[in-house]
């Protein structure tokens, strides 16, 4: 089956190139094999012999119950980890090219399983499967390779220091790496961190988000047949102020990668720094700005626009939620985008024509509508959708507002969900400035066709990504992070092995007998 896919401008797959030559079909009637906890490339049972439920969020039926980890199980995790990076280990043996192998070995296994992990994270988050197999999964293999070219390419510099002296430096692995994702691209960012973690020979503890485990217990099953020694991955699933809390307080963890909300960020570094300081990569939230200039070709912009509100039920990081549109095109840009909400296909997410499924759980849906009605108590105008559809549990109707001002609940918090704000500005000075007045930076996108305009506000703008007459562009090679209360430190790209890495320098004396 053809893994590559052409993509568009908005990040999604090309509907016009017939890319895989046959549509996949999700698997039917799957039974969960792996819900318990993967440590030592073994399968165990909670301490506490605790389970909990996953459920399938558009059925709203249960998949099957999960071990519950907490402290004890997270305690072993860390045990198996740390025994892994012992000096003389077998993962300590295995050299950087071996390391590049197994990476490769790792991204072949997840290519054969390709349509059962895209059928598991299609029912335990709700996204619609075919573009869990064309996305998410396109995105897991891709970084798994990159990575995997990396391993035997890091490294270190000679550096010129007086001449009696010979100075290295060494880029090591740090050690037992922890990582705690969220439930929106439960596998992708499980990857964005295992990939860099395991290319530079960390060992890893690793907690998925507790609404959707199930992708990545099935990972386990490939590290182990993928030939990783026992110990160097272990997947502890379980609630975050248990599990997780244990894993960001851990003495003995080195570093933690933690995707997520602005929230929890705060309480992970919190504990890191009160455990071990140990080495904290947080992605969090944002509150993306998407600006339209009068000049900018219109469709590609709503299309553009659309996708990224709409995207993954708009729960993504990188959602454009604040729609800036500049007021010469307003009212056509805002008719364009309503014909589009109303026309996006929400329904069961094994279904190839879906667009959008239903939201995570009812936590995530009722926060939606109390957004959704504090945009129309303040004022906004209710262009189309505001409210869920009826009898069918947790889908909402695609919602566009216009007429939104930077003062109103919808334009400054992070709404996680498909809704859709759109604002009017008069110049490029204003547009910037209300753009960068918030306390997030992860992406922005402007469309524009004038080269002057796309680079003064490429380099204006306060954020770790820029899109220009693009969007969700997002690639292995290319680091990704945010700016603000968006996070810190970098994932893909060459710079997210820095992240991975302690530089260690060593300074040698030169015996200068004849001097
Ligand atoms: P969250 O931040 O609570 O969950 C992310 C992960 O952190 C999960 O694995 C969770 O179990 C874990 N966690 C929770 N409490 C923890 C703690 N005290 N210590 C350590 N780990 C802990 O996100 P959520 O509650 O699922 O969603 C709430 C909001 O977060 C969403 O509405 C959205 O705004 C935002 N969010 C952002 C992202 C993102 O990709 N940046 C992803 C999911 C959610
Ligand atoms: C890693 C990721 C990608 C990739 C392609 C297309 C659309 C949307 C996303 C995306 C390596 C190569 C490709 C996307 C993924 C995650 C988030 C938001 C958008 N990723 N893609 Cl948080």
């Amino acid at each position: 089956m053809a893994t590559t896919n052409g993509t568009t401008d908005n990040g999604l797959p090309d509907r016009k190139t017939p890319v895989p030559s046959v549509l996949p079909h999700p698997v039917r009637d799957l039974d969960v094999q792996y819900n318990k906890i993967f440590i030592n490339n073994e399968w165990h049972s909670s301490t506490s012999s605790r389970t909990f439920p996953t459920y399938n969020p558009a059925t709203r039926q249960k998949i099957c119950d999960v071990d519950e980890g907490d402290k004890a199980d997270v305690d072993r995790a860390v045990g198996a980890a740390r025994a892994a990076f012992e000096r003389g280990s077998p993962w300590r043996q295995v050299d950087a090219t071996g390391r590049g192998r197994l990476l490769q070995k790792l991204a072949d296994l997840v290519e054969r399983e390709r349509v059962m992990l895209a059928t598991l994270e299609s029912i335990d988050t709700g996204k619609p499967f075919l573009h869990a197999f064309l996305i998410d999964l396109e995105g897991c293999i891709k970084t798994l390779r990159y990575y995997a070219g990396w391993a035997d390419k890091v490294q270190g510099r000679t550096i010129p220091v007086d001449e009696s002296f010979v100075c290295f430096t060494r880029h090591e692995p740090i050690g037992v790496c922890g990582a705690i994702t969220p439930w929106n691209f439960p596998l992708l960012m499980l990857v964005w961190k295992l990939a860099p973690a395991l290319c530079c020979g960390n060992t890893l503890v690793i907690k998925p988000a507790e609404q959707a485990p199930l992708t990545s217990l099935y990972i386990g099953s490939l590290i182990k047949e993928a030939g990783f020694p026992p110990g160097v991955v272990n997947i502890v699933p379980g609630y975050g102020p248990t599990a997780g809390a244990a894993i960001s307080s851990h003495p003995d963890i080195d570093k933690i990668a933690f995707t997520g909300s602005t929230e929890v960020g705060k309480l992970v570094q919190e504990a890191a720094s009160k455990s071990n300081l140990k080495r904290v990569a947080l992605e969090l939230g944002g509150k993306n700005p998407c600006i339209v200039f009068a000049d900018a070709d219109l469709d590609l912009a709503v299309r553009c626009a659309h996708q990224g509100v709409f995207f993954n039920q708009g729960q993504c990081c990188t959602a454009a939620s604040r729609v800036f549109v500049e007021e010469q095109i307003y009212q056509e840009f805002v008719k364009r985008s309503v014909e589009y909400a109303k026309k996006r296909l929400v329904g069961d997410p094994l279904d190839a024509q879906t667009e959008q499924g239903p939201q995570i759980d009812q936590e995530q849906f009722d926060k939606i509508l109390a957004f959704i009605e504090s945009g129309k108590k303040e004022g906004a105008r209710l262009e189309c959708g505001g409210s869920a559809i009826e009898d069918r549990g947790l889908f909402l109707h695609p919602t566009v507002f216009s007429e939104v001002t930077d003062n109103m609940r919808i334009a400054k918090e992070e709404i996680f969900g498909p809704v859709q704000s759109i604002m009017k500005f008069r110049s490029i000075e204003e547009v910037i400035k209300r753009a960068n007045n918030t306390d997030y930076g992860l992406t922005a996108a402007v469309f524009t066709k004038s080269l002057d305009t796309a680079l003064t506000v490429a380099s204006a703008l306060q954020s770790g990504t820029v899109w220009v007459n693009c969007y969700n562009a997002l690639h292995a090679q290319a680091p990704f992070g945010g700016f603000k209360m968006s996070g810190n430190g970098r994932e893909l790209g060459e710079y997210a092995l820095a992240e991975y890495t302690e530089v260690k320098t060593v300074t040698i004396k030169v015996c200068q007998d004849n001097h």
